[in-house]
């Protein structure tokens, strides 16, 4: 089977420190990098995500002043800041396909981006004739979350690996993986 690695948003503004920190967020970033040195090889395409905001407008609604944390949040990832940078604990060297999305827009799934040459997601998975996505990365609850459904809606075999992936919330998070896990991801 043709497998992909989808690393979802480990970035500076999600990992302690941030503006908008998810809590592990450092712990998984090394952990990633762990499984990485063991396990990049048996990946036929490794696919990191990045929240990518604009700097001069709300991106649709997706910043506010006063967040719920649900639906809106404090600025974070600005296109070309330090906090959009992966996260320094993330070795990107085995990287094969670098993906960017919310730039004006709240996009939640990696799914919504494109890569360096302009191609979205799904067709790049497509070219490659990838089947199987393992999804690992940060926030659980949010897009981690919306690129699994997306990966399963495109009718891919999808597994979250439950130890390299943080949540904004412990009880959102249990049940994004019980959604993801009903929708049909093998949660391991
Ligand atoms: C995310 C909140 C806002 C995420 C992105 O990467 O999960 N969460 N923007
Ligand atoms: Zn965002």
């Amino acid at each position: 089977m043709v497998k992909a690695l989808l690393i979802v948003d480990v970035q500076n503004d999600f990992t302690e420190g941030g503006a908008l920190a998810v809590s592990g967020g450092d712990d998984v970033a090394a952990e990633i990098t762990r499984f990485l040195a063991g396990a990049a090889e048996s990946y036929d395409a490794v696919i990191a995500s990045r929240d990518w905001h604009d700097a001069d407008n709300d991106n649709g609604g997706h910043f506010s002043d006063a967040p719920d944390f649900i639906d809106t949040w404090p600025p974070h990832c600005v296109a070309g800041t330090a906090g959009a940078e992966y996260d320094p604990l993330l070795d990107t060297a085995a990287v094969t396909h670098h993906v960017r999305k919310g730039q004006g827009v709240p996009a939640y799934s990696a799914f919504e981006g494109m890569t360096d040459t302009g191609q979205r997601l799904g067709e790049v998975l497509d070219d490659l004739g990838i089947a199987e996505v393992d999804v690992v990365g940060i926030a659980t609850d949010h897009c981690v979350r919306a690129s699994v459904l997306d990966a399963l809606a495109t009718g891919r075999a999808v597994r979250v690996l439950r130890e390299l992936v943080a949540g904004v919330g412990v009880e959102s998070s249990e049940r994004a993986l019980t959604q993801m896990k009903v929708s049909g991801a093998t949660i391991v």
